[in-house]
C-alpha cells in the first residue's frame, strides 16, 4: 500500500561506534553470506539497491558528556538517515542490516522524514531509550529511542540535526527484560506502550502483538518501522551477540511478531541489528543467531503468509 511493487534496498552498515565490542560491524556480512538476498528474491522481491556504507572512526572523537563517539556516531547515523530517504523516495523498503543499535537514529530520522504519520515498533531485551544524562554506559546504543524522540534537553551538538519525529504515542516495544531505572521513568513519564516479556508470559505473543499495534495504530493506517535487536531473542537462540540477557523471546514469538507486521501490509522499513559473530563460542552459535536474523527478516517480508 505504502509501495507500488515488492522493491527492496539493502543497506548493510557495518558500525560499531555506539557501543564498546567490536565484531558488530561483522554482522552485515555475515546476513548477508548466508544468502539473505536470494532468500528475499525468492520471496519475490527485487533488490533494487544492495550496498555497504563505509564508516571510519574518527582519529579524535572525545566523549560528549558521557557520550562515547559522538562524533562518529553522529556522522554515521546522518548518512544512514540519507540513504534511507533515498531509498523511499525511489520506491524501495530499506532493510537496514546492523551494525550496532545507534544505527537507528539513522535508519528512524530516515524513515520517519519520509512518512511523518509512521509509528515505531521497537523490539528488543532493552528500551535503547537512555538520554545523555541518564545512560550508565554511554554507549549511543542504548540511547537512540530517545534521541529520534527530541528528550536529550539540551540535545547533544554532535546530534542537532536529529529532528524530534517521534511522538510517544507512535512507539511500542515488545520484549523488555534489561530496562534501566531512569529508563523507566521515562516510559512511564511519557506513558508509552512498553510490553516486557512478563506481558509476553502472561498474555501470550498474539495478544501482545495486539495490543501494541492497539495503542500505536489503532486506525490501522500508520506506515510501520520495525526496528528489531537480535538480543531480544533468548540467548538460546541467538547467543552471538553483544548483552545477551536470558529469559528472552523464543524463535516462534520473534518470528510471530514479524509475521503480524507483515500481515497489516503497513511495513514501510526494516532493521536487524546488534549480530555479532564474533562473540558466538563456536561455529553454531554464529549460525545460529545469523539464521535466526534472516528468518526475521524474511518473516516480516511476507515469507508466511499465505
Ligand atoms: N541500558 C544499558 C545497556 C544496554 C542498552 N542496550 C544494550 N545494552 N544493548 C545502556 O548502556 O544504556
Ligand atoms: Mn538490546
Ligand atoms: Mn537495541
Amino acid at each position: 500500500r505504502f509501495y507500488e511493487k515488492k522493491n527492496v534496498a539493502v543497506i548493510g552498515c557495518p558500525f560499531n561506534g555506539g557501543q564498546a565490542r567490536s565484531g558488530v560491524e561483522t554482522g552485515p556480512l555475515h546476513v548477508l553470506e548466508h544468502g539473505l538476498e536470494k532468500q528475499l528474491e525468492s520471496l519475490n522481491w527485487n533488490i533494487t539497491s544492495s550496498k555497504n556504507l563505509i564508516f571510519s572512526p574518527l582519529a579524535s572523537d572525545p566523549d560528549e558528556g558521557k557520550l562515547k563517539r559522538p562524533r562518529y556516531v553522529s556522522e554515521a547515523t546522518r548518512a544512514v538517515a540519507s540513504e534511507i530517504a533515498t531509498a523511499i523516495k525511489s520506491g524501495s523498503f530499506p532493510l537496514t542490516i546492523g551494525g550496532d543499535h545507534s544505527l537507528a537514529i539513522g535508519t528512524v530520522s530516515g524513515v520517519f522524514s519520509q512518512f511523518p504519520d509512521a509509528c515505531l515498533i521497537w523490539i528488543d531485551a532493552h528500551a535503547d531509550i537512555n538520554t545523555p544524562e541518564s545512560t550508565p554506559s554511554g554507549n549511543i546504543h542504548g540511547c537512540p529511542v530517545s534521541f529520534v524522540m527530541g528528550l536529550a534537553d539540551p540535545c547533544p551538538p554532535q546530534f542537532e540535526w536529529v529532528k524530534p519525529l517521534l511522538k510517544a504515542n507512535k512507539l511500542a516495544y515488545i520484549g523488555l527484560r534489561d530496562v534501566d531505572s531512569g529508563e523507566r521513568e521515562i516510559l512511564k513519564k511519557h506513558n508509552i506502550a512498553a510490553y516486557s516479556m512478563h506481558h509476553v508470559d502472561k498474555f501470550g505473543i498474539g495478544k501482545v502483538v495486539e495490543m501494541a499495534l492497539a495503542r500505536v495504530n489503532p486506525d490501522g493506517k500508520s506506515p510501520i518501522h520495525l526496528s528489531l535487536d537480535i538480543d531480544a531473542l533468548d540467548p538460546e537462540h541467538a547467543p552471538a551477540t553483544g548483552t545477551p540477557v536470558r529469559g528472552g523471546l523464543s524463535l516462534r514469538e520473534a518470528c510471530y511478531i514479524c509475521e503480524a507486521l507483515a500481515e497489516t501490509g503497513n511495513l514501510v522499513g526494516m532493521d536487524i541489528m546488534e549480530c555479532n559473530p564474533v562473540l558466538g563460542i563456536d561455529e553454531r552459535s554464529v549460525t545460529s543467531t545469523i539464521s535466526a536474523a534472516c528468518s526475521l527478516v524474511r518473516c516480516a517480508m511476507g515469507e508466511t503468509l499465505l
